[in-house]
């Protein structure tokens, strides 16, 4: 099955994507997502002017040996640039290899592990008030997972917390927006928003928190120990990952679970923390830790050590790296729960998918062969690419700290 074409299309329905099509000479073609947030084009020459001269002409059935050849076969290796245009190449391989076989993708992989996927939303308010308020909309549209974000009493923006809050979005502008950040502040606040959250709404739901790595180890491991009343599912992020032996500080003051690993992108950035059995889910996912071949290598690893799985799944994992997570999910044994960010309408018609949100899981169509989601290729055209940027963020004395 000769890949007889590899193209890259750019669009942006509200925000960039990057997606690769692979068709081969049978006529099955596949898709795969490529979207680094923020720096979208850097993965787009990666792909153009790097790899995919060398893809024309191989035998796409060969999905293991083509990720090898990327992976080993690249001197300067790793990194998120690298790993998307190889994840990208990944999904697609593998939604035509399940389209030949005339399959949803996950019977090549082993078939379901579980009927549905367990999937949360992102509850986000102003103030803690409307953070309380906001989990009350999730609870009543049925999600069973809720992570809890606030605006910080004088901050000004905090992470998580948007004016769009069903479709939370942090890139924008033309350049970089510069936020500021104060740990003292955060660390007074948030334990009252999950009090009240409790208090309001009860312990049966799951809560969750993002940290975004701002913490150092030490106010992390008090952070978690502040919360431990409040029984969350998971505390994501709290420490910059670089240097992972902080994350033995965290373990050692807090039985909080952990979470991290959004921005990792292969199996050696998660196997210290996996190991040593430092965290509690790994957060890598499709889009940026190289596609379904990439995560399965780590969850295999995962599941030696007690660690399950919780993909990361913002709006900036496009439809088609989300519909790669739930493949994923529904076959592995040890998955934890999956991200849900809903992408907006205009995303849905660019991208049209079909993953079933009801009551707190995400189901996948029996009926749909692949990755069950296309792109509209003329309607992606209609929304060319803007520069856009994540913020960064500085502290109250105008210093550079973790966005
Ligand atoms: O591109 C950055 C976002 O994906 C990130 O801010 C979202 O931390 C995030 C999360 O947990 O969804
Ligand atoms: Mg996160």
């Amino acid at each position: 099955m000769k890949i007889i074409d590899a193209k890259v299309i750019v669009c942006s329905p509200g925000r960039n994507f990057v997606t690769l099509k692979i068709t081969t000479q049978s006529g099955i073609y596949g898709i795969g997502d490529a979207t680094v947030n923020g720096r979208e084009l850097s993965v787009v020459s990666y792909l153009e002017d790097h790899l995919l001269p060398t893809l024309i002409g191989r035998d796409a059935r060969r999905i293991e040996d083509i990720w090898q050849y990327f992976y080993r076969g690249a001197y300067w290796r790793r990194g998120p640039i690298t790993m998307a245009a190889i994840s990208a190449i990944d999904m697609a391989l593998w939604d035509i290899k399940a389209k030949a076989a005339s399959m949803p993708l996950y019977e090549l992989l082993g078939g379901k592990a579980r009927d549905k996927v367990l999937v949360y939303g992102h509850a986000n308010g102003i103030n803690l008030e409307d953070s309380v308020e906001e989990v009350g909309k999730y609870l009543d549209k049925g999600y069973k997972a809720i992570r809890v974000q606030s605006g910080i009493p004088g901050l000004e923006d905090t992470y998580g917390v948007a004016p769009e809050k069903m479709y939370y979005e942090p890139a924008k502008g033309n350049l970089p927006q510069e936020c500021i950040w104060d740990t003292h502040k955060y660390l007074n606040f948030i334990p009252k928003v999950f009090e009240k959250v409790r208090d309001t709404y009860g312990y049966e739901p799951h809560l969750l928190h993002d940290s975004h790595h701002r913490l150092s180890p030490i106010e992390a491991a008090s952070l978690g120990k502040m919360l431990e009343p409040y029984r969350l599912f998971w505390l994501e992020d709290t420490v910059h990952a670089e240097l992972q032996e902080g994350f033995e500080i965290i373990r050692k003051h807090t039985t909080t679970p952990l979470a991290v690993g959004e921005v990792f992108n292969t199996v050696y950035d998660c196997h210290h923390l996996i190991t040593n059995q430092l965290i509690d889910y790994i957060r890598t996912t499709s889009t940026h830790a190289g596609g379904i071949t990439g995560l399965r290598k780590i969850a295999a690893l995962a599941d030696v050590f007690h660690v399950k799985t919780g993909c990361h799944g913002a709006t900036d994992i496009s439809p088609i790296g989300l519909a790669a997570c739930f493949h994923f999910d529904i076959s592995i044994n040890n998955f934890g729960i999956q991200e849900f960010m809903r992408h907006e309408e205009k995303i849905e018609e660019v991208f049209p998918n079909s993953y079933i949100f009801k009551d707190g899981y995400v189901t996948l169509d029996e009926n749909k062969i692949g990755l069950g989601v296309d792109i509209d290729e003329q309607l992606a055209a209609k929304y060319p690419y803007e520069r856009k940027y994540l913020p960064v963020n500085r502290l109250e004395d105008n210093s550079m700290w973790n966005w």
